[in-house]
């Protein structure tokens, strides 16, 4: 399967926060797309990138995240 992870998100209340961490994710290493959800608070990450990584990028953008998958 492809690989990829999911995040929750915390702290998007608009359309820029999912911009802003759809960018944040999109630059860590191995990510091939990033998918934002606002509603659901979740980010689907495609690729074969650490999650500590992602989390760290989400954080440094100011929001929060945990991995859920
Ligand atoms: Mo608009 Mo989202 O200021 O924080 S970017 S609510």
């Amino acid at each position: 399967a492809l690989p990829a992870h999911m995040l929750l998100i915390e702290g998007m209340t608009c359309a820029s926060c999912v911009s802003r961490v759809e960018k944040a994710l999109q630059q860590v290493t191995g990510v091939s797309q990033a998918r934002v959800n606002l509603g659901e608070r979740s980010a689907l990450v495609l690729g074969n990138a650490d999650p500590h990584q992602l989390v760290a990028a989400v954080d440094a953008a100011g929001y929060g995240a945990q991995v859920v998958d």
